[in-house]
């Protein structure tokens, strides 16, 4: 299996077999997010991995401190109103994106992710935290409100009066990785030093599975937000007829009763 890593002045992107870990590599500014960072993310993600190959896709911040403290706020403070909605379409149009991607993306969190670093996390599938992490909204400490969707996907995820307590206290209120396990924010709570190993244990476990059925649990958990239970049970029983049209089906089904392993990991 062979490492390869791509050069971004803002990223480190390395990959190995099916699995591309993307680091956000600015520790000194907590990995905040400029419009370099969304645009070499966009380019790391949607031109460089191969969709062929790349089944996982492991996001994170360099250093042991931040996920992502947020927008870069030294950037912002130059905005005017044009430039700002700009800013946030990008950022959502990212967001959007990594939702929709046939890949698993799992946003390994270590320490902090307030403002739009909680917002990248959480349009990841999966969030994997340490018990250290913090995730908090505090942009109207700024003045500001959420602009990668942080008022939509918080509310769909923890409920509304939890959502309104973050968004309007700011950064007097941060969830631990455990608080935000409690509250269904994030999939997963690790001690500290475990982060990574969870991380590692949770990518060969999606990898042990068929590719395509988990790009198609991945497509109808995601619709089932946006429909009625009806029109989803419905959604949900073509994809699984879809299923028995394809070789993947047959292979799982097969080593099951046959007692042997069906070899997903080894595509
Ligand atoms: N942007 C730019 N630089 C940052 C940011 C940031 N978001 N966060 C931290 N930094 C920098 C600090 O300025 C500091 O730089 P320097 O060493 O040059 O002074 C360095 O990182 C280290 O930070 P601190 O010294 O502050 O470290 P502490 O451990 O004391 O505090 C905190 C850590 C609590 C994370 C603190 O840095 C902090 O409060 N950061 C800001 C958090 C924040 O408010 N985030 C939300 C930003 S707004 C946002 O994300 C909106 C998203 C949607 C935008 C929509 C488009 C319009």
């Amino acid at each position: 299996m062979t490492n390869e890593t791509q050069d971004f002045e803002h990223l480190i992107v390395e990959s190995k077999g099916a699995v591309a870990t993307i680091t956000i590599n600015r520790p000194k500014q907590l990995n905040a997010l400029n419009e370099e960072v969304l645009f070499e993310l966009e380019e790391a993600i949607f031109e460089h991995l191969d969709p062929e190959t790349i089944r996982v896709i492991v996001l994170c911040g360099a250093g042991d401190k931040a996920f992502v403290a947020g927008a870069d706020i030294e950037e912002m403070r130059d905005l005017g109103p044009e430039q700002a909605l700009a800013f946030a379409r990008q950022g959502q149009a990212l967001t959007r994106a990594l939702e929709t991607l046939p890949q698993i993306v799992i946003a390994k969190v270590q320490g902090f992710a307030l403002g739009g670093g909680c917002e990248l996390a959480m349009a990841c599938d999966l969030i994997i935290a340490s018990e250290k992490a913090k995730f908090g909204q505090p942009e109207v400490g700024l003045g500001l409100i959420p602009g990668f969707g942080g008022t939509q996907r918080l509310t769909r995820r923890v409920g509304l009066p939890v959502a309104l307590d973050l968004l309007c206290t700011g950064k007097q209120r941060t969830l631990s990785g455990s608080e935000a396990f409690t509250l269904g924010l994030v999939s997963r709570v690790v001690h500290h030093d475990a982060l990574d190993s969870e991380v590692d244990k949770v990518v060969s476990a999606i990898l042990k599975n068929g590719p395509e059925a988990i790009g198609e649990v991945k497509r109808l958990c995601r619709e089932a937000y946006n429909m009625t239970l009806e029109a989803g049970l419905s959604s949900e029983a073509s994809a699984f007829s879809n299923c028995f049209a394809r070789e993947e089906a047959q292979i799982g089904l097969s080593a099951f009763l046959n007692k042997t392993d069906p070899g997903f990991d080894k595509v």
